[in-house]
């Protein structure tokens, strides 16, 4: 293409979810593969799930994309959904809970196009939204650790949605409400930009997590979930993906983030089932485990072998 010429978007092949992942991030997960941006190190742990990735890693590994377009619930905003707006992020994550686990230095780059035009077709379809354009803005350790998990090369640009915390401010349906309408808006800028893109929603499911660790952190014979209820929510969550129940699992979202505490709440999961366009087809389960008595499930949407 010529310097500085524009694109003709009507000449372009149509952009496209090529794969989609629910990846959950508890920074544990990082911290037992230890990888020489963490500071930490550890004995491993949590082999369940880290196994579960390498599953994921390798089912996604001939698939061309060209970005990774993710939601996490730890960027918490209340006013709309907000993007990453600069093309390079670079600092030190620690999470504030797990500052024993994680201090992992990232470099990482943005793709400011998409997620501009994400955030304009949102805001058009009438959303509040916002870029964050402060090179100083610390990316949470959600974004972080699924993306490492997913793709530790860190070759691919991402595009970063915060978790509007509608449940919190108004309630569950309004969450809903908000990320069927913000998925649609994803899903058309994704059509529009010509790109190929994995998208992630970055959560545990059950979240009731117990209120002290154990010494290592790794010491894997007191790892479990914290009760049969949760079990019983993720197992059932988990046989509505496989079987591309998505539509049921927007109705039971509510009980689900109420009785299982989920980090459903942070609407990732409904967004990224309304990108989807509420799929009908199985996602794949790679992996399931728990951390610190939370339920986390690996999935794969497979969306490059559906055909048009
Ligand atoms: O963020 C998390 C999480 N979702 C689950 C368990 C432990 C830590 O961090
Ligand atoms: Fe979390």
């Amino acid at each position: 293409m010529i310097e500085g010429a524009e694109p003709c978007r009507s000449l372009m092949a149509k952009g496209s979810i090529v794969a989609a992942c629910l990846a959950p991030h508890p920074p544990h997960l990082v911290y037992a593969e230890n990888p020489t941006q963490n500071e930490p190190t550890s004995e491993g742990g949590w082999e369940q799930l880290r196994w579960g990735y390498e599953r994921l890693r390798e089912s996604i590994k001939d698939i061309d994309y060209d970005v990774i377009v993710i939601m996490s619930p730890h960027w918490q905003t209340y006013i709309g959904t907000h993007f990453l707006g600069i093309e390079k992020f670079q600092s030190k994550s620690v999470d504030p809970i797990f500052p024993n686990l994680f201090r992992y230095n990232y470099d990482l780059t943005v793709d400011v196009e998409l997620a501009k035009s994400i955030h304009d077709q949102a805001k058009s379809d009438g959303l509040a939204v916002k870029m964050m354009e402060n090179p100083d803005f610390r990316v949470d350790y959600g974004t972080i650790v699924s993306c490492h998990m997913i793709r530790p090369e860190w070759d691919k640009p991402i595009v970063a949605l915060s978790s509007n915390r509608g449940m919190h401010y108004y309630s569950v349906e309004v969450m809903q409400e908000m990320m069927l309408e913000l998925g649609k808006s994803t899903a058309k800028a994704i059509e529009a930009s010509g790109k190929k893109c994995l998208l992630v929603a970055s959560n545990s499911l059950s979240h009731r997590h117990f209120v002290s660790e154990t010494n290592p952190p790794e010491d894997m014979s007191k790892e479990h979930i914290t009760s049969h209820a949760m079990h019983l929510w993720d197992m059932r969550m988990i046989e509505l993906m496989r079987n591309g129940k998505s539509q049921q699992i927007i109705d039971e979202m509510p009980e689900f983030c109420e009785q299982a505490i989920a980090e459903t709440d942070g609407g990732a999961l409904t967004w990224l089932l309304s990108t989807l366009g509420i799929p009908n087809q199985p996602a794949k389960l790679h992996g399931y485990g728990t951390i610190i008595g939370t339920g986390n499930a690996i999935m794969e949407w497979p969306v490059s072998e559906w055909g048009e």
